[in-house]
């Protein structure tokens, strides 16, 4: 124990530091442009879960004329549009604060008006009924073209942040040279980086093909192309989206619950695993034909090894609830659990959504093994498990953060309190049972994207209740999702101001970053690019030797 306490540190600088005017306001504008977005989706993912109900309601809000304007909607909004600003505003702040100095305010605007124009113009045609192509947009389903131009402005936004981040970190290593990056600033930012290196796969896409294609510059499309270069980015995303909540899970957490984070190098290796292992996407694509049996089962065993830095976080971040829940008095083997501070909706709604994480990661780990993949694709199974990951891992995730984090920005105290305490569990019951609804009618074949309300064929045994439990609980997130908005509301209009300002709430850990020794190769990015791309050269390499130039022969549908 005399180790461990020589060795603890803080993740960042302790000394104050103040966000700059121009900083706060990019980033504050970037989170509630995000909760925005997330409102207009989750009225669609309202009528999405009555679907599976058998209530049929696509055309009741304004604009939706059917189903797929409606899940294209609900897609967009809240998995692109609602996650990219906020993790755009959400690690910029982390950035900043981890390395002690502002961003460059100019480009977190720019960033934003991306990410806004971006959205006006993917939003544009799918409310017109011009790009009810699904979030995933493949082709030879063809949208309007101001779709594909919006949805590249809304990940140029992303690179955005990214630049400023690497300026912002090369300027602190000129100050601080031979130091070790605080890993409050290097977990955001290697989040950047591995999205830096993810996004290429549909970006390219977008820009190369679906762009020219939909303004009639291209013969056709080539859909297996297309779907190869969506998913190598399509399975990265999703770390894109939930590096931010683990982002908040190892940095803030620990401290919210009053506990340590246990090593500094085991968080520093869980973000390396997730720059390097990125080219998995193919096991979204086990079922595709066109497809060798050595792309499906490379990536079979590299997708279980990318499952293993959520098993080190599962490890890490309960060790730390641990070690808080005993300060509180907990004792026994679980008792430590209920010690935690519950009261605290910053913490009870990042806690549910670890637990929710668990059930998510396990389907996760299903969907990935081949024969069971045969089993849970393209039914509501995996909508089942991506409503427990981004549904809930993160989402939820961000509801906690915001509690804290918006007064912390507007310097307002939160209004509603009791509201907002009650809020997060409200969301988990109705996560639990919608999840239980999607993963058991998955199983017994009921199809995902699928206007089931509508449909002239009998529905299998099983599916009605799979589907009443789907729609229940759609409903009751739904709910959960307006209350939180509420509390959001009537803080930014009625919250009085915060008489003290606090800091960003920050922990200390056992282990901290060595100054010298092996762990300093922790901290040499380029290597771990440079071992990224050498992975995804062996495994995207073949594919795009034996199958480029593109074949356009595909006509638009
Ligand atoms: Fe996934 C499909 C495999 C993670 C999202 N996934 C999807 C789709 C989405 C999505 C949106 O291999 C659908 C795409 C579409 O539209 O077609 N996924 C995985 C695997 C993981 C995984 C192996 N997915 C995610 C995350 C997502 C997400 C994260 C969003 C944020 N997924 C797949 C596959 C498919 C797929 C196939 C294709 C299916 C098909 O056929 O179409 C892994 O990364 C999961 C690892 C996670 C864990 C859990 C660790 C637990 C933690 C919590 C600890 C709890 C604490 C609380 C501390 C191993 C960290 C403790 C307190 C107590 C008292 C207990
Ligand atoms: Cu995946």
């Amino acid at each position: 124990s005399t180790i461990v306490q020589a060795q603890t540190q803080v993740v960042t600088d302790p000394k104050g530091f103040q966000l700059s005017p121009g900083n706060r306001r990019w980033i504050l504008l970037s989170i509630l442009f995000g909760f925005a977005a997330l409102a207009f989706g989750v009225f669609q993912g309202f009528v999405q879960g009555l679907n599976y109900a058998g209530i049929s309601l696509f055309t009741m809000l304004p604009g939706m004329k059917t189903y797929y304007e409606g899940l294209t909607a609900h897609g967009v909004l809240n998995a692109f549009i609602f996650t990219f600003a906020e993790a755009n505003g959400w690690l910029s702040m982390m950035t900043a604060r981890g390395l002690g100095r502002n961003l460059n305010s100019k480009l977190l605007a720019l960033s934003f008006i991306f990410l806004l124009l971006g959205t006006i113009f993917a939003g544009i045609p799918i409310f017109a009924g011009k790009a009810s192509v699904l979030y995933t947009f493949y082709p030879p389903l063809r949208a309007h073209w101001a779709f594909y131009f919006g949805i590249a402005l809304a990940v140029v936004s992303t690179w955005i942040i990214s630049a400023a981040q690497l300026l912002a970190l090369s300027a602190w290593r000129k100050e601080h040279k031979g130091e070790r990056i605080p890993l409050m600033a290097y977990v955001s930012i290697m989040t950047y980086i591995m999205w830096d290196i993810s996004s290429l796969g549909a970006a390219s896409e977008d820009l190369f093909l679906l762009l020219p294609w939909s303004l009639n510059l291209l013969p056709g499309s080539d859909p297996l192309l297309s779907r190869v270069l969506f998913w190598y980015t399509g399975h990265q995303i999703v770390y894109y989206w939930l590096l931010p909540a683990y982002v908040s899970w190892y940095i803030c957490i620990p401290r919210l619950v009053g506990g340590k984070l246990f090593s500094d190098s085991l968080a520093r290796i869980a973000f390396i695993m997730f720059v390097v292992l990125v080219p998995v996407g193919f096991h979204h694509q086990y079922t595709d034909p066109g497809i060798g049996n050595y792309y499906k089962i490379a990536v079979l065993f590299l997708t279980f090894a990318i499952a293993f830095p959520s098993l080190l976080t599962a490890f890490s971040i309960m060790y730390a609830l641990e070690i808080g829940g005993r300060a509180n008095g907990g004792k026994g083997i679980l008792g430590w659990f209920w010690k935690l501070p519950w009261s605290n909706p910053a913490v009870s709604a990042q806690v549910l959504a670890m637990i929710a994480f668990l059930p998510g990661g396990i389907t996760g780990i299903m969907n990935a093994s081949y024969n069971m993949n045969l089993l849970t694709h393209n039914t509501t199974f995996v909508p089942g498990h991506f409503h427990l990951t981004l549904g809930s891992a993160v989402t939820l995730s961000y509801f906690g953060i915001a509690y804290w984090l918006i007064p912390y920005l507007t310097g307002k105290e939160l209004v509603l309190k009791g509201l907002a305490r009650w809020q997060p569990w409200i969301y988990f019951l109705g996560i639990l049972i919608f999840a239980r609804g999607e993963i058991s009618g998955g199983i017994l074949g009921m199809p995902r994207r699928t206007a089931i309300a509508i449909i002239n064929y009998e529905p299998l045994p099983g599916w009605k209740l799979a589907g009443a439990l789907t729609g229940i609980g759609g409903t009751i997130m739904f709910i959960a999702c307006v209350l939180f908005f509420l509390v959001i509301f009537f803080t930014l209009i009625l919250g009085k101001p915060k008489e003290t300002q606090e800091d960003i709430p920050f922990c200390e850990t056992y282990l901290g970053a060595a100054p010298s020794g092996w762990q300093l190769i922790l901290d040499k990015l380029s290597y771990w690019v440079l071992l990224s791309f050498i992975l995804i050269g062996l495994v995207y390499g073949p594919f795009l030797l034996t199958h480029l130039p593109p074949k356009l022969t595909s006509p638009p549908f």
